[in-house]
C-alpha cells in the first residue's frame, strides 16, 4: 500500500493511503535509519511511502519514494544531527515577527538560503503586524519588506490575530503544498487555524519575560486547505543551521550577492578579503544590505566538519 505522510510524531507516522482507503498509524522500521547520517527523522511529512502490514501490532513504513525536494536543517551550529523538516513541497513559508519573539535576519537569511539550495520557492510572511505600535517598528518592517522584495521574494504582512493581510496569504497558499516554518511563538499554528477553520491546532503563549515561544507544537502535521492545497504546521525552531553548503556555493544562495559577484576581479572570489571585490563594494555603498552580507559570512564561518554531501 502506498500513501502520503501527513503527521510525524517521532515514534508514530500517520499515512493517508492512496485512493481514499483511509488513514493508518505506522511504526518506523529500524533499517530506515540512514546509514552514517545522523538524521533525526528519516521519514518526513510530505513523503510518499510504502506501508507494510505484516500482521504485527502495527503496520510499518517501508520504502520512501524519491523526493521531489525537501527542506533540511541542522539543529544548531554545533549539532551534527540534522532534520528533514518536510518533503515534496511547492513552497516554504517562513513566518517571522519583529517582536514577541524577534526573528533575527540571520535566521531569515539562513532559511532563505536553504530554500534556494534545495530549490524550494520561499515566501516570507511577517506576522503580528498588529503589535507594531510605534513608528520605528513600522519603519523597520517597511525596510525589511523592501529589502526582501527587491531580492525577488514574495513578502506578506499579516496579523493572525486581526486577520489583516490574511487574504494575501490565502491566495499564496491556494492549491499548493506549503510548509510553515519559523521560531517558536511567531504564530504558525495561529495562522493554520485561520487558514483551516476546523483545524483547531494547539496555540501557545509567548513568555512575558523573554518574549520567546513555548514550543507548543511538538510534531509536524499536514492539513488540507478548504479551497484546495495543503499546509504543514511544524514545531518552532531556535536556529537554522545550514547543511551541505560548499564554501564556493554559498554566494549562489544569496541571489543579489550572486548577481553582483559577476563583477568581482577573481572568479573564485569569496567576497571576504579579495581585492577588487564587487560584493564588498556593494555592501559599502548600501546596494547590498549589511544584514544580508553578515548572514552570508555567518554561513561561511560554520564548522566545516558539519558539512554533509546531499544524502538523498
Ligand atoms: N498579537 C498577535 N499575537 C499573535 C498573532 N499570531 C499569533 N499570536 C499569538 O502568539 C502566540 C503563539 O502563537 P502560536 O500560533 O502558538 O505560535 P507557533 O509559531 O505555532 O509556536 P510553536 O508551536 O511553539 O512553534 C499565541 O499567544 C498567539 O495567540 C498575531 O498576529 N498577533
Ligand atoms: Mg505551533
Ligand atoms: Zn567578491
Amino acid at each position: 500500500m502506498k500513501g502520503l505522510v501527513i503527521k510525524n510524531t517521532g515514534s508514530w507516522v500517520t499515512v493517508r493511503l492512496e485512493g481514499g482507503s483511509g488513514i493508518v498509524n505506522c511504526k518506523m522500521r529500524g533499517v530506515l535509519r540512514l546509514k552514517g547520517m545522523r538524521c533525526t527523522n528519516p521519514v518526513a511529512v510530505g513523503d510518499i511511502v510504502q506501508v507494510e502490514d505484516k500482521g504485527g501490532d502495527a503496520p510499518v513504513v517501508g520504502a520512501i519514494e524519491p523526493r521531489k525536494n525537501y527542506i533540511i536543517r541542522r539543529a544548531s551550529n554545533l549539532s551534527k544531527e540534522f532534520q528533514i523538516i518536510a518533503a515534496n513541497l511547492d513552497q516554504a513559508v517562513l513566518v517571522a515577527t519583529l517582536t514577541n519573539p524577534e526573528t533575527s535576519t540571520t535566521f531569515i537569511d539562513r532559511f532563505l538560503a536553504t530554500a534556494e539550495a534545495y530549490q524550494v520557492p520561499a515566501v516570507l510572511c511577517f506576522n503580528k503586524v498588529d503589535l507594531l505600535d510605534n513608528e520605528g517598528m513600522r519603519h523597520q518592517l517597511t525596510e525589511l519588506q523592501t529589502l526582501y522584495r527587491n531580492i525577488g521574494y514574495t513578502v506578506i504582512l499579516m496579523s493572525a490575530r486581526t486577520g489583516d493581510g490574511a487574504e494575501a496569504l490565502r491566495e499564496q497558499l491556494s492549491g499548493k503544498m506549503s510548509l510553515l516554518s519559523g521560531n517558536s511563538g511567531v504564530g504558525k499554528s495561529s495562522i493554520i487555524n485561520l487558514m483551516v477553520p476546523d483545524a483547531h491546532v494547539r496555540v501557545g503563549d509567548v513568555s512575558n519575560t523573554h518574549h520567546k515561544g513555548m514550543h507548543t507544537t511538538t510534531f509536524s502535521e499536514m492539513l488540507d486547505l478548504p479551497g484546495g492545497g495543503s499546509i504543514i504546521d511544524t514545531p518552532g525552531v531556535k536556529a537554522f543551521g545550514t547543511i551541505d553548503f560548499e564554501r564556493a556555493e554559498v554566494a549562489h544562495y544569496f541571489p543579489e550577492i550572486f548577481r553582483i559577484s559577476d563583477n568581482c576581479r577573481f572568479n573564485n572570489c569569496t567576497h571576504t578579503h579579495e581585492p577588487g571585490c564587487a560584493v564588498r563594494d556593494a555592501v559599502e555603498s548600501g546596494e547590498i544590505a549589511l544584514s544580508r552580507y553578515t548572514s552570508y559570512l555567518s554561513i561561511l564561518d560554520e564548522d566545516p566538519s558539519n558539512k554533509y554531501r546531499k544524502p538523498f
